[in-house]
This record gives C-alpha cells, sequence and structure tokens, in this order.
C-alpha cells in the first residue's frame, strides 16, 4: 500500500470540492483531492447556471473569475409569467444593487479545475472505493488508483463528495438526523445552441405545469418543463420538448421562442434535504453531500459555495491562529443559511408548480399567495431577497486571507 500524508483530504471534485482546494491552496494548506469520475466527466456535466453574489466574490477571493468577468452575464431582474400574465421582479430595485450572474457550473468546474492544472495541485481522479476511517481522532482516507491501494494520513476531511457520496454514508446513523422531502415530479431540461428567448429568465407558472426558460450566453439557452416522475427521458424527442414549452408560454414568448437540436436533454428529480449537524469529529459535509434543494431558487450551487466560506475560514484559522471556533461553529453558521434557503426553495417549489393532489381550495390560496406577491412591493422585495442570495461572510475569508499569514494570499 502506498502511504501519503497531507493537512486535508478533500473527497469531491465539483464545485465545493474544487472551490475549497483553491481556496486552500491560496492559504498554503496542503491539500490532497479525490474523485470518483474521470476529470472528463467531471468538466462536462451540464447542471446550475445562476450565481449569487457571494458565489461570484468566492470565485473572485480563489482568483479564478477572469472568464466570469468576462463572459458571465450580470442579470438585475426575473419574470414570473402567471397564467398567461409577465411581471418583472426589479431584483436590483428591491435589494439596493443586487444582482445575479449568468454563468453555468460547467464553466465555473472548468475553471476551477484548469487552475488546479496550471498549480499542479495534487488531484486523484478515477479514485475508486475510497473510504474514511477514524474521522474522530486520526483520519484517514484509503482508495485503489491505477491497481494500487493508497492511505492518506490527515488533519481533517472535508466531504464534498455530493448526495451519493461515501462521506455521509460513512457516519453512524446514531450521530446524524436527516430532514427530507420529495417531490411528486421532476424538471426535464434541455440545453441548446439558439438565443434565449428573452434577456432574462422567465419563470413560468401554468395549467399544464411549470417551465423555465433560462440560458447560458447569448446563443445557448437552458429550458426545463416539470414532469411526472414516472416520464423517462426517452419519451420526448426535441420537437416535443419545444412544443410543450410553446404550450406553457405567452404568445409573445411563443413567438419569439426560437428552436434547435438539444446539446443535452435530461430529467432532474426534485428534493429538499438536510443533515444536520454538518461536522463530525474532524470529517466536514459540504455543499450537495450535506443537503440538496429544489433547484426552483436556483440555489444548490450557491450554497455549495457559501458552506465553501465557512470550511476555508475555519481551517484557515485553525492552521494560521491555532483557534478552533471556526471548527466548532461550522455546522451551526452554515445550518443556518442552509436552512432559509432550504425555504425558499420549497416556498417557490410549492408556488410554482402544478402538484396533482392538490384539493381546489389549496390551488386558490396558492393562486391568491401567488398574485399577493406578484402585486406587493414588499411581497416582491421578499422573493428578491432571498433571490440574489442571504449575507454570508466573504468579507471575513476575504480578511483571512490578506491579511493573514498565508504565504500564498494575494
Ligand atoms: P457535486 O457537484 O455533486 O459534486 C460531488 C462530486 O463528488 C464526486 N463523488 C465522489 N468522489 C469520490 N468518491 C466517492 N465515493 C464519490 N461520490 C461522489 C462526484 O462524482 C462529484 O464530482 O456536489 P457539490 O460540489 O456539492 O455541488 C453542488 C451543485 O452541483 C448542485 O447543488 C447544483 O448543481 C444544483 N443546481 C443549481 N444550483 C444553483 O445554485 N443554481 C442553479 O441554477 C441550479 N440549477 C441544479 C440546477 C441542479 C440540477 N440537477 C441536475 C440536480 C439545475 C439542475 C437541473
Ligand atoms: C439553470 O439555468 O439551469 C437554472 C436557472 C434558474 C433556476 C434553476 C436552473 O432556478
Amino acid at each position: 500500500m502506498k502511504k501519503l500524508n497531507t493537512q486535508v483530504v478533500i473527497i469531491g471534485s465539483g464545485p465545493a470540492g474544487l472551490l475549497l482546494g483553491q481556496l486552500l491552496y491560496k492559504a498554503g494548506i496542503e491539500h490532497v483531492l479525490l474523485e470518483q469520475r474521470s476529470a472528463e466527466y467531471v468538466a462536462a456535466r451540464i447542471r446550475a447556471g445562476i450565481l449569487e453574489q457571494v458565489s461570484v466574490d468566492l470565485l473572485h477571493l480563489a482568483g479564478i473569475d477572469q472568464h466570469l468577468k468576462q463572459q458571465g452575464l450580470p442579470h438585475s431582474g426575473i419574470e414570473i409569467l402567471s397564467h398567461g400574465t409577465k411581471y418583472r421582479i426589479d431584483l436590483s430595485a428591491l435589494t439596493q444593487g443586487k444582482q445575479v450572474t449568468v454563468y453555468g457550473q460547467t464553466e465555473v468546474t472548468k475553471d476551477l479545475m484548469q487552475a488546479r492544472q496550471q498549480e499542479q495541485l495534487s488531484s486523484f481522479y478515477e479514485a475508486q472505493n475510497v473510504q474514511i476511517h477514524d474521522f474522530d481522532n486520526a483520519p484517514k482516507v484509503t482508495f485503489d488508483y491505477q491497481g494500487e491501494q493508497y492511505q492518506i494520513d490527515c488533519e481533517f476531511i472535508a466531504g464534498c463528495d455530493g448526495y451519493h457520496g461515501v462521506s455521509r454514508a460513512s457516519i453512524p446513523q446514531e450521530r446524524i438526523q436527516t430532514f427530507e422531502k420529495v417531490y411528486p415530479f421532476g424538471w426535464l431540461g434541455l440545453l441548446a445552441d439558439v438565443p434565449p428567448v428573452a434577456d432574462e429568465l422567465i419563470y413560468v407558472q401554468s395549467k399544464r405545469g411549470f417551465a423555465l426558460c433560462s440560458m447560458r450566453s447569448n446563443t445557448r439557452s437552458r429550458y426545463y418543463l416539470q414532469v411526472p416522475l414516472t416520464d423517462k427521458v426517452e419519451n420526448w424527442s426535441d420537437e416535443q420538448f419545444w412544443e410543450e414549452l410553446k404550450l406553457r408560454l405567452d404568445p409573445e414568448s411563443r413567438e419569439k421562442l426560437v428552436t434547435g437540436t438539444s446539446l443535452e436533454k435530461s430529467i432532474a428529480p426534485l428534493r429538499s434535504f438536510v443533515t444536520e449537524p454538518m461536522r463530525f469529529g474532524k470529517l466536514f459535509l459540504a455543499g450537495d453531500a450535506a443537503h440538496i434543494v429544489p433547484p426552483t431558487g436556483a440555489k444548490g450551487l450557491n450554497l455549495a459555495a457559501s458552506d465553501i466560506v465557512y470550511l476555508a475560514s475555519a481551517l484557515i484559522e485553525y492552521y494560521q491562529h491555532g483557534s478552533e471556533q471556526g471548527i466548532e461553529q461550522y455546522s451551526q453558521k452554515c445550518l443556518q443559511r442552509v436552512w432559509k434557503a432550504e425555504r425558499f426553495s420549497w416556498w417557490m417549489t410549492n408556488l410554482l408548480h402544478d402538484f396533482e393532489g392538490d384539493t381546489a381550495f389549496e390551488k386558490k390560496l396558492k393562486q391568491a399567495e401567488l398574485n399577493y406577491i406578484l402585486g406587493s412591493e414588499a411581497g416582491q422585495a421578499t422573493l428578491a431577497e432571498n433571490y440574489v442570495g442571504l449575507p454570508c461572510e466573504v468579507e471575513h475569508l476575504r480578511q483571512l486571507l490578506v491579511e493573514g499569514n498565508c504565504q500564498k494570499a494575494s
């Protein structure tokens, strides 16, 4: 068996793991990253598209925002189409100038992976059979790589390995509590090289079900349709997708919609899920490993980023100042923000989707709630404040990085 040792082992090369790696590198903290998939697979995965300011600021701190600055599209508003009538939520006007940025998770991942490669940071892609040992006392991670067995002794383990990862699964049941809600529908997503139907995202509530018109750039669009959980992607030709989308849109958008061949099409089930706590001795969970939100509020990737703000700060405080305060508070700080994002995502999902089981009374109430939100400045402000993202301690992390003794801080 090959033996290595390092300060932090990061499991998972999604946005959470890659961001943490980049920030630890900047702070001069040694780490090794393990990923079960190939680098090509990870870089090609199509997922989120909307970054909160917190995530944009974090990518800036991590020093990998050159492409984001050039290609990200700042959005100061979103539209909600409710049964044929369009309402604009002026995010910036309602939140003292805040906005969101359209920039694909695929691009974030590629930028981070490229930076890792340039700095030659230690990474094992296609690491198999990753296992976590003794995370309360003397943490170790074992895995198989290119036919050889490895063991890494470390001081901390960051479980950034998503919903299906090994980190959460390694925790004894009596030490972990989980909270879950599964929705009775999924989102069928389609990516195509066609110009977006509108300058801003359109969230569509219709009798035929929810739809979302999003984008990745001025020439690449991302559309979603609410579909039953039992549906299969093979049941949907591109033509059928476009026809159904048109039926859920208003006449003006229907007219403007440019259709084309799909680059990718997939169905994602919708789920709310939270793990408590998020730290177990020297093992931290971050991102989708600890929580899942339905995509309606565009929060998943952004929550992964805010967990990393707290985790990177905690580890830097520990290594720079010998303080365990950030480590002790990690779980509680993350969960406060996580539950607010869970609430918002659940609320947006309830408000905009068609729930088959709803009684006529419940349908009327939901419509009244949406009408209230859309017709009231206070209601719109609540939506906007949550959509652009709640505060997070990015400034604290910046201070730690630039003012501390970090060897590589800029
Ligand atoms: P990831 O991205 O799932 O990465 C986890 C990584 O861990 C690896 N892994 C393992 N490695 C080693 N050993 C093991 N045993 C392992 N098991 C797993 C995996 O291969 C993977 O590379 O988690 P992370 O980093 O926490 O990032 C979370 C985000 O990816 C996720 O929350 C978002 O994509 C959610 N999401 C959205 N979030 C937003 O903020 N805004 C959006 O607009 C948005 N839209 C979306 C979304 C997710 C969607 N899907 C597909 C669920 C739209 C959709 C359709
Ligand atoms: C996306 O572009 O993939 C996207 C945008 C907004 C959401 C969810 C997904 O709420």
